[in-house]
């Protein structure tokens, strides 16, 4: 009746951007993303009768606003009929900031509920469960380099290469710890009905999500960081056009933008991603790492910087 599970954030590499069917939360988009390593989170779910409501706590804090999200996904995994549950949520790097915190929480949830319920599942079916609450917590199921296909009725979710294969670093440029003035489920919406380039975004994605998979299968660094970055800002020029505009970066954004232009100039193989928020992620040759952790930590407005490896997927820790 109760079970302990961790999973890890993922970032996207190719970015899921726009939904097909808000109502299911598929999205319009495959993507690719890695799953990182040393940032987790840890999720304890138990399952008790004498409960008459949920309960949730959220690094030591009761979290009543995060509350129904998480409550729907225990129906979604357990049935509508469910015993009540505690919910307890570490997570060891900042949530809300734009380091997909969801990703790895609800990838965590599904695995913890379906073990404290003894439901056995696969980890495409605990993919899909996943996806139902956040769309990037799917790939979460899966280590190493994962692809989210989009092609069927249902999510399809696979690994394309193991991290150990090519045990790239990836360092994140925390710029702002205040919370996104629009959630990206809201962003994503403002984007299809309103951004003019909306169509266009969604028309190139599998070209760009084929050019990126061949990078990672022949571990082409070039290839991979040319085809990122320029997903990415298609990805925030989508938003940019959309009305109103939906602009999550700020001016240390833009700081590590050239800094990480700096970097390559001076031959260093790094390329940056941006997710919903204003953190930039860099990825790196393992070689390079500390010459990117310092040129990051030494960027005006960046507040903080994390490094990170590429790692497995979710896991059931324990269940009793
Ligand atoms: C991604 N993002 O691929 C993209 C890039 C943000 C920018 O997935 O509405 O929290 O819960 O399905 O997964 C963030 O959105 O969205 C996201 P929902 P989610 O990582």
């Amino acid at each position: 009746m109760r079970a302990t599970a961790r999973a890890q954030p993922n970032i996207a590499l190719i970015k899921y951007w726009g939904k097909r069917d808000s109502d299911r939360n598929l999205p319009a988009v495959g993507s690719i993303s890695v799953t990182l390593e040393e940032l987790y989170t840890t999720m304890h779910v138990e399952l008790d009768a004498a409960l008459d409501l949920d309960e949730l706590l959220v690094n030591g804090h009761s979290a009543p606003s995060m509350l129904p999200r998480v409550a729907r996904c225990l129906d979604t995994v357990l049935g509508a009929g469910r015993l009540r549950a505690r919910i307890i949520s570490e997570s060891n790097f900042p949530i809300a900031a734009g380091l997909a915190s969801s990703a790895s929480s609800f990838a965590a949830l599904v695995v913890a509920a379906s073990g404290a319920g003894g439901v056995e599942r696969t980890a495409d079916e605990l993919a899909g469960l996943a996806g139902k609450a956040s769309g990037s917590a799917a790939r979460s199921l899966y280590g190493g380099f994962v692809e989210l296909r989009n092609d069927g009725d249902e999510i399809a979710v696979c690994s394309i290469l193991d991290g150990a294969a090519w045990p790239l670093r990836i360092i994140a440029a925390v710029t702002s710890t205040t919370p996104k003035p629009v959630s990206s489920g809201e962003a994503m919406e403002t984007s299809r009905r309103s951004s003019p380039f909306y169509s266009r975004w969604v028309e190139e994605q599998d070209m760009d999500l084929s050019t990126a998979r061949d990078a990672i299968t022949v571990r082409d660094f070039g290839k991979l960081a040319s085809i990122a970055e320029h997903n990415c800002l298609k990805m925030h020029s989508v938003m940019w056009a959309s009305r109103p505009p939906v602009v999550y970066w700020n001016a240390a954004t833009i700081a590590c933008l050239e800094r990480v232009r700096q970097l390559q100039a001076d031959g260093v193989a790094a390329f940056f991603t941006i997710d919903a928020g204003p953190q930039v992620k860099v990825i790196c040759l393992p070689g390079d790492e500390s010459q990117v952790v310092e040129a990051l930590t030494t960027t005006p407005g960046v507040e903080s910087v994390l490094s990170s490896g590429i790692g497995a997927g979710a896991a059931l820790m324990t269940a009793d």
